[in-house]
């Protein structure tokens, strides 16, 4: 008698689970975010991550927002032959399945312009991300020491 409950059981919570979905941002895995303290309000800061890919489709970021800025957008760092370093919207990340895209000092990153508040060493702050299936992923960004180069000091 227990072990027929027990099936039972079993096979309701199979029968229960979701179906599979072939929208991807929910595979996106996001890891060792972090970002810099900053002086004041008056210059952008920057978020930095890894987005990780688990799911077997092809995900892309479309935006940011988050209430610690007014106008958060995908930045690129490029330098050129010449060793200048310049900096613009990219748009849209596309993340591969399977694949990690990195935002780094350097390279791409979450700029966090208009700051409405100062970045406070210790603290966090909530990052939105979103994607081009609508879905929608929040992650809290730790805010490390002024001259951090990574997330771990
Ligand atoms: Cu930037």
């Amino acid at each position: 008698m227990r072990y027929s409950t027990a099936l039972a059981l079993a096979f309701s919570m199979l029968v229960g689970l979701p179906t599979a979905s072939v929208a991807g941002s929910e595979d996106i895995v996001v890891e060792d975010a972090w970002s810099r303290a900053s002086i004041g309000i008056n210059r952008p800061g920057a978020a930095y991550m890894t987005l990780r890919n688990t799911g077997t489709d092809t995900v892309t970021l479309l935006g940011l927002e988050t209430p610690l800025a007014m106008m958060p957008d995908i930045h690129e760092t490029k330098t050129d032959a010449n060793g200048v370093s310049s900096m613009g919207p990219v748009g849209e990340i596309t993340i591969p399945a399977g694949e990690s895209v990195a935002l780094e000092p350097g390279g791409m990153h979450a700029m966090l312009m208009r700051l409405q508040t100062k970045m406070v060493e210790g603290e966090t702050f909530p990052l939105t991300l979103t994607f081009a299936d609508g879905g929608t992923l929040t992650v809290d960004v730790p805010i490390l020491g002024i001259a951090a180069r990574g997330p771990e000091g």
